[in-house]
């Protein structure tokens, strides 16, 4: 068996060399959102689009390939893989939080067989780079939780979190064993109008905007005052592409950088909302998914993501909660949601 070292030629790959691309998860929130820039950038041909258990949008079948793989079953991976050439992969398949914890072996399984799956895949092919994201969900109790530091405790007390932060250590382990060019961002909540997110602790803020518009009232499965960072889909998109053509010299970090954008709590972001819709009512019901929103940090320090590769987002709180508004209501007009 040949293995590839970390100083054997990774530096000088390049953009350039990511040509054929596949998006695992393309169905979900953050995939198939991804999949239709990644295809405005490279070719619509040159980026496979693969699902599971969700139905693809019309989108993402009419615009390019489409394929379906379980991520847990490596030979249908690797069938893809061979049939279009890959040389990149996305892995944004993933089993998040709250699901993570009333199926706590699915969790583990999807999520670590599939990444390491993934990362055999990457070894034995060759792979120029792999994409595979981690979540502010590596953090616990016990890291300090304000301006949460880029390198510091990382004792999560959920399933998702464990597999997040041996997903990171398994992508390090890679890069430097193997010399596999693997990358990855702690991303906070993520807000978009595309495709609803799936079983996650952070979709009370995206849930809001839905239920505020369509029904004047909402009732949030966290505190108030639950303070979490988050993002917007334009800003994870723009960043997570970033990350992927980044010089590699450049890099000190690989699978596990931590982004920020902003923080709120969730009363703000109904006070916000109430801006646009002034009947908006939201009340609060915590249930499960407050214990893990507490071990979460409140704000995030991201200054390796800016002086590795250059990270700035372009969204606060004011200016997503317009924009989400705007795209919803117009699609609410239209009577797609
Ligand atoms: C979740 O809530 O599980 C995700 C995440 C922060 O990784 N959105």
């Amino acid at each position: 068996m040949e293995y590839r070292y970390s100083d054997g030629g990774l530096s000088k790959m390049s953009k350039d060399d990511m040509k054929r691309i596949l998006v695992t998860g393309s169905t979900g929130q953050i995939g198939s959102e991804l999949t239709v820039e990644l295809r405005k950038r490279y070719g619509n041909d040159n980026v496979v689009a693969a699902g599971h258990r969700r139905k693809p949008s019309e989108t993402l079948v009419s615009t390019g390939p489409y394929e379906t793989i379980d991520v847990t079953k490596r030979e249908e991976i690797e069938r893809v893989v061979k049939k279009y050439d890959i040389d990149t992969i996305y892995h944004m398949a993933a089993v998040l939080s709250g699901v993570g914890e009333q199926k706590p072996l699915l969790c583990w399984d999807v999520n670590m067989n599939g990444l390491h799956n993934i990362l055999e895949i990457a070894r034995e092919h060759s792979l120029t780079r792999v994409f595979c994201p981690s979540s502010i969900a590596v953090f616990g109790p016990e890291t300090p939780n304000e301006n949460t530091p880029q390198d510091t405790i990382l004792k999560p007390t959920t399933m998702y979190g464990v597999t997040k932060v041996a997903g990171e250590l398994l992508g390090n382990y890679y890069v430097k064993r193997f010399g596999v060019d693997v990358r990855g961002i702690r991303y906070p909540g993520i807000i978009s109008s595309e495709t609803l997110p799936g079983g996650g602790t952070t979709d009370y803020a995206v849930e809001i905007f839905y239920a505020a518009i369509k029904e004047k009232k909402y009732t949030c499965f966290v505190k108030e005052d639950t303070v979490l960072p988050m993002m917007y889909m334009p800003d994870c998109i723009k960043g997570t592409i970033q990350l992927m053509e980044a010089d590699f010299s450049k890099l000190k970090h690989h699978a596990d950088f931590n982004l920020a954008s902003m923080s709120f709590s969730a009363k703000e972001l109904a006070d916000e909302i109430k801006k646009h819709i002034p009947d908006f009512i939201c009340d609060y019901k915590p249930d499960f998914r407050q214990e893990i929103a507490d071990s979460w940090p409140r704000t995030i320090d991201d200054s390796a993501a800016r002086e590795e590769w250059g990270w700035k987002p372009d969204y606060d709180l004011s200016r997503m909660v317009e924009d989400m508004i705007e795209k919803l209501t117009v699609k609410y007009e239209k009577g797609l949601i």
